[in-house]
């Protein structure tokens, strides 16, 4: 792992940096490009974040300096024009882009940082601790030992980042989140306006999403295994966009007793399905290795991976991967 001088120094010595929102990307991912952005401005650095797979998210627009995000691909970036790229929340190539292999040219280095424990580091320096809830948490570390000024608009983007990957609970959840809570909060921002856009933001559409992924779910493994599927022809059918489905039904189907993993198995595209993982028990069914097993990665209670096939072909390929990797599990 790098130090924070050692990224500092790289960050000094470079002089086109590009960052990137992560495909499927969240507040975490755009708060803290964003709020690095901000602090690099500090510094006189200009950079450049793009949107790349994504399109802009009104439920994002709150955040500061939104507007400054590119709405361009990274195949549409000259690479050799940059000299850094800095990879924040971003697991593993992947991450960048999935709508090409990613390679990156000997000009361009690489700083990763990240809390995924799935990432390979991949950069030319890494700062990865799985043990944070959020990227955000980790850049306000950095931005402490940098002595960047915490702005309202950096906490602006730094808290709707925290905020919403750790919701003040989930996994690596921990005194420091609170701590960097509190310091944000002391920059004077505006927290209910924040939480209301993170958390009302949903779309009609995405209860219908809801709908469907509570209606399909199916039982496995003496129930302790939920499989909830929605085929491309039912999101084309109901017109269910990528953006109506950040209210993550998993999440729900995994509040229930007994539903001890859980996969939701999406055909955003035919043929292609992206599949999320919880579980309620992570020591037993640490679900970043079913995701790793199958080409994802993640957190320890959820995770993720693309599987290649209808909806009923992930399913069976789901069901040997958790019978493998979770033997305990009894049919
Ligand atoms: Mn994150």
């Amino acid at each position: 792992m790098n130090t924070p001088q050692e990224i500092l120094d790289l960050i000094k010595k470079s002089n086109s940096i590009l960052m990137v929102c992560h495909p499927g990307t969240d507040h975490d991912s755009v708060g803290s490009n964003l709020a690095l952005h901000l602090a690099l401005k500090q510094i006189k650095k200009d950079s450049k974040i793009i949107f790349a797979d994504n399109s802009p998210n009104y439920s994002h627009e709150f955040m500061p300096s939104y507007d400054q995000i590119k709405e361009e691909t990274w195949q549409d970036q000259d690479l050799s024009s940059f000299d850094l790229f800095i990879a924040l929340d971003i697991a593993s190539l992947d991450q960048v882009t999935k709508r090409s292999s990613v390679e990156f040219p000997k000009n361009l280095k690489v700083i990763v940082i990240d809390h995924h424990r799935s990432n390979p580091s991949f950069g030319s320096l890494n700062l990865i601790d799985p043990d944070t809830p959020a990227t955000a948490q980790l850049l306000h570390r950095l931005f402490k030992e940098w002595n960047i000024e915490i702005t309202p608009d950096i906490a602006t983007c730094l808290f709707a980042a925290l905020y919403s990957d750790s919701k003040f609970k989930y996994p690596g959840t921990n005194s420091e989140t609170y701590q960097i809570a509190a310091d944000l909060l002391s920059t004077g921002i505006d927290l209910d306006d924040i939480i209301f856009h993170i958390d009302n933001f949903h779309t009609r559409k995405s209860l219908k999403y809801i709908e469907l992924a509570l209606k399909n779910q199916k039982h496995f493994f003496q129930d302790q295994l939920v499989i909830t599927t929605i085929s491309y022809k039912e999101l084309q059918s109901h017109s269910i966009k990528k953006h109506d489905q950040d209210i993550q039904p998993q999440n729900i189907i995994k509040s229930a007793l007994g539903n001890d993993i859980v996969a939701m198995v999406n055909e955003n595209e035919p043929e292609i399905c992206s599949c999320s993982f919880r579980t309620r028990d992570q020591k037993r069914y640490d679900v970043s290795l079913l995701a790793s097993a199958l080409g994802g990665g993640g957190h320890a209670t959820a995770a993720g991976c693309r599987i290649e096939g209808d909806t009923k072909k992930a399913t069976q390929i789901l069901i040997k991967a958790v019978q493998k990797i979770y033997p305990d599990l009894s049919l």
